[in-house]
């Protein structure tokens, strides 16, 4: 017995069409006119949309970060993911300095494994390229993992010099992996940072002012360049302003083997929002910094002229009251990666959050919560908003991030022989974005009071039914790890 999806008007990223699609196990069987319903449970999706269910490239689940970690882990974070219509996302798993990559891949296998909900995948994050490391590149394969992301940024925690990034690059081609940055010039900002903060500049406002579009400009074009060179296909992640986009667009002009992405924030919030008063602004602190309503311009420019292929999230959620309950004694004998698991137990106790950085900017924790938001405010400001089609929308949430990241076409399309990763959207469902009913493990929404219209009002993960209007029917343990393929096209 399968289940039969009759009446909805499927949308990939190619076409629109009117059909039936049965479901047999995990995978898509049939898709077609009239289909039997012999022996099928049914769905009725008369007035709705299927599309395949979406893909955040760029996430930051439990991750540990100055004096304390983002909120949404595995758990919580892959429900939330679920509810705004995203089943499959990409963490960064993390080597520290000292560390090897398999050691730092362990960490990430510990957070995950029997506990995810949706299906997810790693890109390694290399921070310290020795000459053993390097060595260790090609064994990431055997895990499936094929992207390696560097910072050019975070001079005394992440960055890498540009011979080490350089180096990696050639290892990297060499066996059909990619690049991906953070591409801000973390040398100048470790400048321009700590004068603002001796002059006195210390409130949330004045970070943006110590990451100006400029340091993201050149750095993405650094990087362009050592892609060119190296013939490595590099990823910019987090793309911001038109600095960097127009190195992107001349890059990709040239015939260089370069992409990027931009994320949610950057579309709908500017660096005004870091003035606002009573620390308000410190909910908006991310990096790259929020910028001007022309960049917003800018990127959708981008993402209509494919200049840009993906709009990922750069989830990376923290309190902004955080610090409640015994967490400071708690919190010393137990390694940060725990406290996920403690706060779900104990609802008085927050792990530090936004307030840390209070008297000084740099001391507030990086990162927005969004992986819940992405594919409802886009739909809402693209779709509704007629900047972007339909199957522009499932092309840049969906099938984009499957075929750069070597997931196609076993997800981000509906076609027979795909995971039987399904949105019912609703178009006409209407809805309130906000922290008061949102799942993700945060006190504060970017997008609160927004209005939207159109939502996945069933999930399907692999054939499962995972969301059924507000009822959440995933399971610990349900969620894969998704092995990606080498040698994914340039687009
Ligand atoms: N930027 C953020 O805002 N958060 C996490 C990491 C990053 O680069
Ligand atoms: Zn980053
Ligand atoms: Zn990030």
């Amino acid at each position: 017995m399968g289940i039969l999806f009759q009446g909805g008007t499927i949308i990939t990223a190619t076409e629109t069409v009117q059909a039936d699609l049965l479901v047999e196990g995990e995978t898509i069987a049939l898709i077609g006119q009239n289909l039997n319903s012999e022996g099928h449970e049914t769905v009725d999706c008369t007035g709705k949309y299927l599309m395949p269910g979406g893909i955040d490239v760029h996430t930051h689940l439990d991750l540990p970060f100055g004096a304390t970690s983002s909120n949404d882990d595995f758990d919580i974070g892959h429900m939330a993911a679920a509810f705004g219509g995203t089943t499959t996302h990409i963490d960064f798993a993390t080597q520290r300095h000292g560390e090897t990559l398999a050691q730092g891949l362990e960490k990430w296998w510990r957070k995950s494994e029997g506990i995810a909900q949706i299906d997810y995948s790693f890109h390694m994050q290399m921070t310290d390229p020795r000459d053993d490391v390097l060595d260790e590149i090609p064994s990431l394969l055997d895990e499936g993992i094929t992207t390696l992301k560097l910072f050019l940024a975070y001079k005394t925690m992440y960055q890498i010099s540009d011979g080490e990034f350089f180096r990696v690059m050639q290892r990297a081609a060499e066996h059909g992996m990619m690049v991906m940055v953070h591409a801000e010039n973390g040398d100048i900002e470790d400048i321009l940072r700590p004068t603002l903060i001796a002059q006195g500049k210390t409130e949330p406002y004045w970070h943006a002012h110590s990451r100006p579009p400029e340091i993201e400009g050149e750095a993405t074009n650094r990087a362009i360049m050592m892609a060119a060179l190296s013939g490595c296909p590099l990823y910019v992640v987090h793309m911001t302003c038109q600095q960097s986009v127009e190195a992107l667009r001349r890059g990709r002009t040239q015939g260089y083997p370069v992409m990027g992405e931009t994320c949610t924030q950057y579309f709908f919030l500017t660096a005004e929002h870091l003035g606002l008063p009573d620390f308000e602004g410190a909910k908006y602190v991310c990096s790259p910094p929020l910028r001007t309503e022309d960049d917003q311009e800018t990127l959708w420019q981008a993402i209509q002229d494919g200049t840009l292929q993906v709009v990922s999230t750069d989830h990376c959620d923290f309190w902004f009251e955080g610090g409640r309950g015994p967490w400071q004694a708690w919190a010393q004998s137990h390694p940060k990666g725990d406290w996920a698991a403690y706060e779900r137990q104990n609802p008085n106790y927050r792990r530090p959050g936004k307030e840390l950085g209070r008297h000084r900017f740099d001391k507030i924790p990086n990162g927005l919560p969004g992986i819940e938001d992405r594919m409802l405010v886009m739909w809402e400001a693209g779709v509704n908003g007629k900047r972007i089609s339909p199957m522009k929308f499932v092309e840049l949430h969906c099938t984009n991030p499957a075929k750069i990241f070597g997931m196609y076409p076993r997800k981000g399309t509906l076609m027979p022989g795909a995971d039987a990763d399904i949105l019912v959207w609703d178009p006409e469902a209407e809805h309130v974005r906000s922290a008061a009913t949102h799942h993700m493990r945060c006190d504060y929404n970017v997008y609160e009071g927004m209005r939207c219209r159109g939502k996945p009002v069933q999930v399907y993960l692999r054939g499962r039914k995972i969301v059924d209007g507000d009822r959440w029917l995933g399971e610990n343990g349900y969620g894969q790890f998704i092995k990606r393929q080498p040698n994914a096209p340039i687009l």
